[in-house]
């Protein structure tokens, strides 16, 4: 397999996952194959994934000279979420966080004395690389199956979440992301959205990914049908605020507004 192929395949099957981090990888591949069909390729691999889109579309040009200067982009969006995620969430709060988001995990390691409660995210477990990341970096973590997120949900002060996808009609992060929002609001406990700007989409809906049913369930019975999307939508009632290397934005058409003016013409 050459090194191409090994990126597609790496993202395929989620050793490369997380929309950052398939979006890096994504346009790094650019320098090695940026044919047409060898960008199609890599814009299907995970259909709800904007950030990977957005930056292809960015890169594609002139990847020598434009595959670095997306890569500064991420970097340097990363280290200004975090900043300003520290001092959104208060000292010694207990968070709460679903699946693997590596926005989320940079925000939660700049805080003084944060708890955290994850759930492990079902079928791949990508919470588990949550809970090991911060543990490793002497973060105290509560680990939870995805059906125990109301007992998560009600110890936490803060919910922070990832995202795939900002459109304006909602954002789209992994499943369950949408009912653990939901319980947060009902609990009253603020859901901020931890993501790059570059994650927003024009469409008014995304595609939401339909991964193998195996991943759940590989022998099941005859006349069992496995249902595994990828993704579900949180909707913006139930979101407090989106943090993103512009601010803290509250209203979506704030943010999309913001966006527009400071990056659309890039895409
Ligand atoms: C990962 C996921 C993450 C977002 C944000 O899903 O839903 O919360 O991608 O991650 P999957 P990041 O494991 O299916 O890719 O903040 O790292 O971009």
């Amino acid at each position: 397999m050459n090194s191409f192929d090994k990126i597609c395949s790496d993202i395929k099957s989620l050793k490369i996952q997380g929309a950052e981090n398939i979006a890096k990888a994504g346009v790094k591949a650019l320098l090695i194959m940026n044919d047409k069909k060898s960008i199609s390729k890599l814009l299907n691999l995970r259909p709800t994934e904007p950030l990977l889109r957005n930056a292809i579309n960015f890169a594609r040009s002139n990847p020598n000279k434009l595959v670095p200067a997306a890569l500064r982009h991420f970097h340097s969006a990363l280290n200004k979420i975090s900043m300003i995620g520290s001092k959104v969430v208060k000292p010694n709060s207990v968070i709460y966080t679903h699946c693997h988001s590596s926005t989320v995990v940079a925000v939660i390691k700049k805080l003084k004395n944060p708890i955290v409660y994850n759930t492990e995210t079902r079928p791949f477990f990508q919470g588990r690389i949550t809970a090991k990341q911060l543990s490793d970096y002497g973060i105290k973590v509560y680990h939870l199956v995805d059906s125990g997120a109301e007992v998560a949900v009600r110890k936490a002060d803060i919910m922070l979440i990832g995202a795939d996808a900002i459109t304006v009609n909602g954002v789209y992060n992994k499943i369950g992301s949408s009912i653990f929002a939901r319980l947060a609001y009902e609990y009253k406990v603020p859901v901020y959205v931890c993501s790059d700007s570059w994650k927003f989409s024009n469409k008014k809906y995304e595609k939401i990914e339909e991964r193998d049913s195996q991943e759940v369930w590989k022998n099941p019975p005859k006349n069992v049908n496995i249902l595994n999307p990828a993704f579900d939508v949180i909707d913006l009632k139930f979101i407090t605020g989106i943090i993103s290397e512009m601010g803290v934005h509250k209203d979506i058409k704030d943010f999309v507004k913001a966006v527009k003016k400071e990056y659309l013409e890039l895409f």
